[in-house]
């Protein structure tokens, strides 16, 4: 080879090995150092109520595996009539149902979903009639009746209806119990005796209880023994006498063969709110 030649090869040879991407490359290529590999919502819960409001946190994954939490991101909701989420991951039930959130960075995106579910306005749930003292004998005629004055189902499943005798037997909701809306449930002393006095089967059959005929004391119960509603009657029983709040201590009262009955379903908890007549269970 002619000596001219080699010595302009070596030099091609040397510009090319120290030859380097423009500067206007370096800052892309260090954004994408560690890659994202892509995007975790973490939910405090994954059941709330209606109207209840948790904070969801947005997190990138990155190659090497690691997490880091990201507020940049946008929230959006993708049931928005069943949870809304503002830009901070505050998340708020809205209405029953499964709902999903979507945060977005650039191009990576997470979706998380959630159970919202009802909440119930348990003080809309009323005893609404005793029918306490029956013609004649009373035995397995009483019956007690509860009204759901909400828009909305109710599960009353192990919710307790009682006389206000301390250590007797509450009538408890079996599993699966539920009151429909803006309507009616009859417990019923008997079952036997509310057919043949009614002609019509009561929604639940029997309680152990007898209701006094000179004074009584009707409780509606939580589970756990939180008192939703309570009637006293003709000035309620020994062991839980009506208070200066309730107004009367003689009232309401029903002759025999008639009920007390609520006349008004924005529940004062005072004897106002009652009346006596002919019995209508169930309506
Ligand atoms: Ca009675
Ligand atoms: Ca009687
Ligand atoms: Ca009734």
């Amino acid at each position: 080879m002619n000596r001219n030649l080699m010595i302009i090869s070596a030099s091609i040879a040397v510009l090319f090995s120290s030859c380097k991407y423009p500067e206007a490359y370096v800052p892309l290529m260090k954004n994408r150092e560690p890659k994202v590999f892509g995007m975790e919502i973490i939910l405090p819960v994954h059941t709330i109520h209606e109207q209840e409001t948790v904070r969801a946190e947005a997190y990138v994954i990155l190659a090497d595996g690691k997490k880091h939490a990201v507020t940049e991101v946008l929230w959006e909701s993708l049931d928005a009539e069943i949870v809304s989420v503002d830009q901070t991951g505050a998340v708020t039930g809205r209405s029953p149902g499964r709902g999903r959130i979507r945060a977005t960075l650039d191009v990576k995106a997470a979706v998380a979903e959630l159970d919202v579910e009802r909440h119930i306005d348990y003080n809309r749930i009323m005893i609404s009639e005793v029918f306490y003292d029956a013609t004649g004998s009373d035995d397995g005629k009483e019956f007690i009746e509860l009204y759901n004055d909400n828009d909305y189902p109710c599960d009353v499943s192990g919710m307790q209806v009682k006389d206000g005798a301390i250590g007797s037997k509450p009538f408890v909701f079996p599993e699966g119990s539920s009151i429909n809306p803006r309507s009616y449930v009859v417990v019923a002393s008997s079952s036997d005796r509310f057919f043949e006095l009614f002609g019509a089967e009561p929604d639940y059959g029997y309680f152990s209880f007898t209701l006094n005929n000179s004074g009584e004391t009707v409780f509606f119960m939580k589970n756990d023994g939180t008192v939703i509603d309570v009637v006293f009657i003709m000035g309620g029983a020994d062991d839980f006498p009506s208070d200066e709040t309730w107004g009367s201590a003689g009232l309401p009262a029903a002759p025999a063969g008639d009920s007390v009955e609520r006349i008004n379903t924005d529940d004062t908890g005072t004897w106002h709110d009652w009346a006596s007549g002919a019995p209508s269970p169930g309506s």
